[in-house]
């Protein structure tokens, strides 16, 4: 079967689902609301947060515990049946979605907060529990989660490892390869793979885990993690400030690494476009004048005065010698979570535009932005808008290029443009929202051919019968 949707891409040799197999699945899974076959139902899970990718499952199943995963496993793994592990379906690569009919194997169910050592600050968990969620029950006892995001209130901890999640507090508490302690997943036959450590040292043999994070579903289900939170922070401020141009970020990020040292603990920009998207697609209201950029440095720290006083000194000595416009520091949490808004919601602003080409890229801070003002004039007033903001403190722009509806001579000046550039300044094409289905073709512009056929014999000792979310993160050989 060719699919109308993919023109270019057939389906894999899997087997079609028929109404015992249904059956069996109901079996395992009793109850109300576990295995879903109505379209209607089924139309969430086969459409991504983005409305650009879409799949025809015709089965959504959603077991509560590890033992249910494993059995579902071993039936499509014996059957033959391609599995698509969902989380919150938030991924932005195409890859929480289905491409033809897999079978969507969603952890919402799989909710379920196991432990909190308070005095280790040691969290363990079902792979289903919403980032949000956890972060309200951590915080309860003084911890907050490592990661944090725009979509908390929707990616499960599961994706959140899959994709190996980056966002706004990866600055200060580094990836998810060091906060992660422990993990459990499910292998495409229906192994449990145990690898719940909940130790701080743990040098036995080579480190499993780390293998699942960042895997995008490809090599097996994650079901439980044990997690490293950090202290909450007595005290939190929060500044955005308007700048020049993107010299001046780089000045003041630097500037701010060496005077707030030990506080500081997010540092993003938006472009005046980014900020511009939020003010006119969601009506939000920039507490500043209009400057070429702006910047939110975040402090964190246990003495209220102190961090203050560094701030404002700080903050007095960049206006002095002009690397900072404007500014404004949020006096309560009401303005801190607008100012926030202004940055975490600019993905959701563009797509009020219509149509959204998105790239996650890492680069050199020295050529950064160029990229943005490259493309701008590549596809001058083609499109929408282009627009460039993102994790600057960790060298990952997002850059965003908008037009009503998809447009074939925009995608075609964008790709493969984009990925060349890149390459060509030895940066990633994807810094932390995975490759997916979208991008995966495109991994030899920041992977070497020994490392993605490395990559390869990985999957196939994992998943030899290739079930578990093909057409995805690796290309076709
Ligand atoms: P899904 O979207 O459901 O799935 C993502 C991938 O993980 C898929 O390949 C899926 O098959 C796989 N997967 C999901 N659960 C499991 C599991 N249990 N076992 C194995 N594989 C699994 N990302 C960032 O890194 N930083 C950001 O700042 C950020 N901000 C965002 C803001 C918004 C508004 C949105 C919409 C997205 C943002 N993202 C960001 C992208 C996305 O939220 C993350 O990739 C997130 O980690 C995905 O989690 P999820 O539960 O929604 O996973
Ligand atoms: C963010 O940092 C997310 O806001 C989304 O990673 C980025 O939409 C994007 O390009
Ligand atoms: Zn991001």
């Amino acid at each position: 079967l060719t699919s109308v949707r993919y023109p270019y891409l057939k389906r894999g040799n899997y087997s079609k689902l028929t109404d015992q197999d249904v059956a069996q699945f109901e079996r395992l899974l009793p109850g109300e609301q576990r295995v879903l076959t109505d379209p209607s139902d089924l139309e969430g899970y086969n459409t991504d947060w983005l409305k650009i990718c879409r799949g025809i499952s015709q089965l959504v199943l959603k077991p509560k515990t590890t033992e249910e995963v494993s059995d579902i496993l071993k039936i499509c793994n014996e059957k033959k049946f391609a599995v698509n592990p969902q989380g919150g379906n938030t991924g932005l690569v195409g890859g929480s979605v289905p491409v033809f009919d897999e079978i969507i194997l969603s952890t919402s169910l799989m909710n379920n907060i196991i432990s909190l050592d308070a005095l280790s600050g040691i969290l363990t968990c079902q792979a289903g529990c919403i980032l949000g969620n956890l972060n309200d029950h951590v915080s309860q006892h003084n911890l907050i989660m490592p990661l944090d995001l725009g979509a908390k209130g929707s990616c499960h901890i599961g994706g959140n490892l899959a994709t190996n999640a980056g966002g706004i507090r990866l600055l200060r508490y580094g990836s998810l390869h060091g906060s992660v302690l422990g993990l459990e997943a499910v292998l495409a036959n229906g192994e449990i793979l145990d690898c719940m450590s909940t130790l701080r040292k743990d040098n036995t043999g080579y480190d499993l885990k780390q293998l699942f994070i960042g895997s995008e579903g490809a090599l097996g289900i994650i079901t439980k993690a044990a997690i490293l939170c950090p202290q909450k922070s007595n005290t939190v401020n929060l500044a955005f400030l308007g700048l020049d141009s993107f010299n001046d970020v780089l000045d003041v990020f630097r500037d701010s690494k060496k005077h707030l040292s030990e506080i500081l603990s997010a540092f993003e920009f938006l472009d005046s476009e980014s900020l511009k998207v939020c003010t006119s697609n969601l009506q939000l209201a920039s507490p500043i004048a209009q400057h070429p950029f702006y910047i939110l440095i975040e402090t964190s720290g246990s003495n209220g005065t102190h961090d203050e006083e560094k701030l404002t000194q700080f903050l007095e000595t960049l206006m002095t010698v002009g690397k900072v416009k404007d500014g404004t520091v949020a006096v309560d949490d009401k303005q801190m979570q607008h100012i926030w808004g202004l940055r975490e919601r600019v993905a959701e602003a563009l797509l009020h535009d219509g149509y959204c080409y998105k790239y996650d890229v890492s680069l050199p801070l020295h050529d950064f932005y160029n990229l943005v003002l490259d493309m701008r004039s590549r596809v001058g007033h083609k499109a929408t808008r282009v627009v460039g903001y993102g994790h600057v403190g960790d060298g990952n722009l997002h850059l965003n290029i908008t037009s009503p509806s998809y447009d074939e001579e925009v995608a075609s000046l964008i790709e493969p443009f984009v990925y060349d550039w890149i390459a060509e300044r030895r940066g990633s094409i994807s810094a932390e929202h995975g490759l997916g289905f979208k991008k995966r073709h495109y991994i030899y512009h920041s992977k070497s051919r020994s490392a993605v056929a490395a990559m390869k014999a990985i999957k196939h000792l994992f998943d030899p019968n290739g079930i578990l979310n093909p057409y995805k993160t690796l290309p076709d050989d």
